[in-house]
């Protein structure tokens, strides 16, 4: 009894925390593909259902093709009473993904999850359209400024806030994963210097163009996705709902896929930090920083302090409890 009530309080407690933040007019998320990138984009459909207006796709850390197949899979599954644009682009980025973590995105096609939700007719990707054309078209219809995730490389919206300017203020804000700035990066190539983070290092210039462009923008870096490893623990409860709860399958399943790298340690919740955060706020720590970014050479990709630069609002810190809560509560009990 003691549990049962402690248990409500606590989930009262965190759907009030929820409910009331802003509500956003609509989100847009721009990923590549990944595990986590795909459990990042879960928790905002889940969250958010029809606030979603897009789903675009840049060939960083994946293969287009099976990325946005999943992308079409994942609106037939979750999304049964709404419907949006999924794009994708071509630009694999200055410094391509390590071909390793690329095929990921076929893993995660080739679940046996997916047999049981696939429609036959819309079991092709040729509705997939270009991901700039989405952009624009969403951006442009918009009746409000909308807030945008970006879980990959910036390529695609760099290339909108570059070649339409005007659409800029239709961003209110973008939560971005990418950058290491007071912590080591996660680039181990051969002639860097490791400094820099893999979706700033993939494509150095566009994200110089973002910063440019003025629009806000929260920066969740390895400095708070280092205090967020995908523990053991969580992943049971998560499985412990799996047998009664769809989504929660999707996501055990595709943890699956990276377990090893789990198991060693190299894997974190980058991505779904980024989701979550933009959800609920309060699990990050931000800081307001002047930064910019190396374009070239050994440190190519780093962001840096600069007095000169670009202020953003850097995730500094995450709390771990209340990211897991966050997450759970809305794959657990915000079932469809
Ligand atoms: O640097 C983190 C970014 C996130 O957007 N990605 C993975 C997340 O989707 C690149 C990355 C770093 N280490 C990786 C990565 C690894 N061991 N496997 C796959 N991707
Ligand atoms: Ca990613």
């Amino acid at each position: 009894m003691k549990t049962a009530r402690k248990k409500l309080i606590i989930f009262s407690f965190v759907w009030c925390m929820l409910i009331t933040h802003t509500v956003y007019t609509g989100v847009i998320i721009d990923h590549d593909g990944g595990v986590d990138d795909v459990i990042s984009a879960v928790l905002q459909l889940q969250y958010w259902k029809e606030k979603v207006r897009a789903i675009t796709i840049v060939p960083g850390d994946c293969y287009g093709y099976p990325a946005a197949w999943v992308m079409t899979q994942l609106k037939n599954t979750l999304c049964a009473n709404h419907t949006f644009p999924i794009g994708l682009s071509s630009h694999e980025g200055t410094n391509c993904f390590p071909a390793e973590w690329r095929e990921d995105a076929w893993h995660i096609a080739r679940l046996p999850f997916w047999k049981n939700f696939i429609d036959e007719n819309e079991s092709s990707v040729d509705h997939v359209l270009s991901a700039h054309e989405i952009l624009t078209t969403v951006l442009r219809n918009a009746d409000e400024p909308m807030t945008i995730l970006m879980t990959g490389p910036c390529t695609n919206i760099a290339q909108v806030v570059r070649e339409h300017p005007e659409l800029r203020h239709k961003i209110a804000r973008m939560y971005m994963m990418g950058g290491a700035l007071y912590v080591p990066g996660n680039v181990q190539e051969q002639g860097h210097d490791g400094s820099a983070e893999w979706n700033i290092y993939n494509n150095p210039t566009a994200f110089h163009d973002l910063l440019c462009s003025g629009v806000p923008l929260t920066l969740v870096t390895l400095d708070a996705t280092c205090h967020i490893p995908i523990r053991k623990e969580f992943i049971a409860t998560l499985a412990n709902a799996a047998c009664t709860n769809t989504t929660c399958q999707l996501v055990c399943d595709c943890l699956q896929i990276i377990m090893p790298f789990i198991e060693n340690g190299q894997y974190y919740f980058w991505d779904t930090l980024a989701s979550a955060a933009l959800i609920n706020p309060a699990i990050i720590t931000t800081k307001k920083v002047k930064i910019s970014v190396v374009t070239h050479g050994e440190s190519m990709g780093s962001i840096v302090e600069d007095a000169n630069g670009y202020e953003v609002d850097v995730a500094v810190g995450a709390d771990l409890a209340l990211f897991e809560q966050t997450v759970l509560d809305i794959l657990v009990h915000h079932a469809l």
